[in-house]
């Protein structure tokens, strides 16, 4: 298959998508909807939305199935973006390009452009068609991957843990919530809303959970950082190829339908940027 194709065009779906369902720039709080389409909005790779649509479709179901849910992934990722750059957090001037959201629109409105962009994502997965039975999975999913236990949980160890006492046990629990954590739960989220089986619901966490992982490992290998610091570039390299090997393995019983998957799985570890 042809995945910078593939790519191109979930791209292209998930960017229309987005522009349709974020509120439009004038509504009231104008500068508010206009600082959460600024932060969203443009570049990106949108490899969370992606990852859920080729899970979704991997698992049976069909795009449009995952799509108001690929979004709102894609917003709460942004959410994490717009509040990891404030001065409390990384304190970065840059992002995608241009001055980060709180560079931007201020230090305030920064911090309620990402609490804005956490509570629309839960609005917007209620809004498809489904049994509720399937969104409140859902939801919970999401919830769980973000939260204390997830995202949140990730990046306050990566903030309280001093460099001293980081070992690999730790840096690869920092690892596999800070930003794993996101993408599993993307791949897992798609699986339920393309009906997976059990048995194809295991094969697709097991996917995401590496792939998850190699995310960060791969990131680290760019910056030169994390846990090639720690266990130096050549044994990440291998962890990160060995992950991807076994993400593509979980897959391949899913047949032709996980081809996207696989791909994805191979781009994110051969990734430059
Ligand atoms: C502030 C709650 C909170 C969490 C912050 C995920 C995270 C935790 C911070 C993001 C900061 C960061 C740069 C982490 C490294 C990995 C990462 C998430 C990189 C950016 O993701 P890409 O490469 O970015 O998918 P694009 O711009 O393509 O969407």
């Amino acid at each position: 298959m042809n995945l910078s194709a593939y790519l191109k065009q979930r791209q292209t779906l998930v960017n229309h998508a987005l522009e349709r369902y974020l509120p439009p720039p004038h509504s009231v709080p104008g500068r508010i909807h206009e600082a959460m389409r600024y932060s969203v909005l443009g570049e990106g790779k949108r490899i969370r939305p992606v990852l859920a649509l080729a899970a979704c479709e991997a698992a049976g179901g069909k795009p449009a199935d995952a799509l108001h849910a690929a979004c709102a992934l894609e917003l709460i990722h942004a959410y994490s973006l717009v509040h990891d750059d404030l001065p409390a957090m990384d304190d970065d001037d840059v992002r995608r390009g241009k001055p980060s959201c709180h560079k931007k629109f201020g230090e305030a409105l920064g911090i309620l452009t990402g609490d804005a962009l956490l509570s629309y994502a839960f609005d917007l997965l209620t809004r498809a068609n489904h049994d509720a039975s399937v969104h409140l999975r859902v939801i919970r999913e999401v919830a769980e991957a973000v939260g204390t236990k997830g995202m949140v949980g990730g990046q306050v160890a990566d903030i309280s843990i001093p460099k001293s006492k980081l070992d690999s046990r730790a840096m690869e629990f920092i690892n596999a919530r800070k930003t794993g954590a996101l993408i599993s739960g993307s791949v897992r989220v798609g699986a339920l809303l393309g009906r997976a089986t059990p048995a194809a619901y295991s094969a697709l966490r097991r996917y995401g959970d590496r792939v998850g992982l190699v995310f960060q490992l791969v990131d680290d290998l760019l910056d030169k950082d994390g846990a090639v610091m720690l266990q130096g570039k050549e044994e990440v390299w291998r962890r990160a190829q060995r992950l991807t090997q076994e993400a593509v393995a979980a897959v391949k019983p899913l047949g032709p339908r996980a081809e996207p998957l696989k791909e994805l799985a191979r781009f994110i570890l051969n990734r430059s940027y």
